[in-house]
């Protein structure tokens, strides 16, 4: 099988993101399809050694497309992501629009692969990537949940700038250049800063942010009894996006046992060696598709409790590897057929 692929938002920084992984995975690419909207429309995207102009989406363009990987924004893929099902594509969306929307799958390929497939074994039509800070934490809380159970996380993260795209790297840049801002992207100065606000205020004095790991860790986990209390905080790195788990789990556990289990587990690396200094970095985590993780300790308050450290760079395996990897358990599934 080789498939017509559209890439909607195909010159933001996810959407180059997922055509770059789209090539180094070899997906099997019969056409790409670059879309953008209208203002960034007729731009430039390679792909294998070709350029490719960049069209504005309609109805027709569906017809002849596969799968569709969405990174455009919620409103854009509440616009086109029922048009273009409706036109037969797969979409795999990676904004928050249909996230939780009940009947829409919200799928970590290493977490719950089945919710790609309806009862007939065909693929749902829209399936929700989940929040970059949701995906790197629910691949280390699977390996946790099968074998301990958890009953709760206390998750404070370390977000890098590239979760707001190439406008929140370009405002650290400007920043460390020294140029007077209008306004800020981070909603306070982020350079040398830290900001404990990502995305808008809820009415419980959650941000956005913040419930989108409580609310999708359940759905992805299909458990509304996990406990998840967490801290979203912008910090100015590019790498990826760090965070600090305290978990508590159902069950006893030996600590070397489960750092083993850690490192035989699908899309995690262990990096936790402290007397030789090697931990997860955001700058050991740029450009990788795995989790990284580290600092695996006992909680000596909390019986049945760790704290650990990962590391995961939020444009791969927080959004666009993320999205490449559901459209591969798509295609093996195809090929099975
Ligand atoms: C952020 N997770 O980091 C959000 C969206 N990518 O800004």
């Amino acid at each position: 099988f080789r498939y017509r692929v559209a890439v909607l938002g195909a010159t933001g920084l996810v959407g180059r993101t997922m055509i770059q992984v789209l090539e180094e995975r070899n997906f099997p690419v019969d056409e790409l399809v670059p879309l953008a909207s209208q203002r960034s429309a007729s731009q430039i995207v390679r792909f294998k050694g070709r350029e490719f102009i960049t069209a504005v989406p309609s109805g027709d363009i569906f017809r002849n497309v596969d799968i569709a990987l969405f990174s455009a924004g919620a409103s854009a893929s509440r616009e086109w992501a029922h048009v273009a099902a409706a036109a037969g594509a797969i979409v795999i969306d990676n904004s928050s629009a249909f996230r939780m929307e009940p009947g829409i799958p919200l799928v970590v390929p290493e977490v719950n692969p089945e919710a790609i497939f309806k009862a007939d074994g065909t693929p749902e039509s829209i399936i929700a990537n989940p929040n970059c800070s949701t995906i790197q934490m629910v691949v280390v809380l699977k390996p946790l949940y099968d074998r301990y159970g958890v009953k709760r996380v206390v998750v404070s993260t370390y977000q890098s700038v590239t979760g707001k795209g190439k406008a929140g790297r370009d405002a650290l840049e400007s920043e460390l250049a020294g140029e007077v801002q209008e306004q800020f992207t981070h909603f306070h100065q982020i350079a040398f800063n830290a900001v404990p606000q990502i995305d808008t205020f809820t009415e419980n004095g959650y941000t956005k942010e913040e419930m989108k790991m409580v609310n999708e860790t359940r759905k992805i986990m299909g458990d509304e009894a996990l406990a998840v209390s967490p801290t979203t905080v912008r910090i100015p790195v590019y790498g990826g996006h760090g965070e600090s788990l305290n978990i508590e789990l159902e069950n006893e556990f030996d600590i070397d046992e489960l750092r083993a289990l850690l490192a035989s587990s699908p899309g995690i690396i262990l990096q936790d060696d402290p007397s030789a200094r090697i931990y997860p970095m955001p700058l050991t985590s740029y450009e990788r598709d795995e989790v990284f993780a580290g600092r695996i300790r006992r909680d000596f308050w909390n019986p049945k409790t760790l704290n650990m450290w990962i590391v995961a760079d939020n444009l791969r395996k927080g959004a666009a590897t993320n999205a490449v990897q559901i459209a591969e358990v798509i295609a093996a599934r195809q090929e099975k057929a």
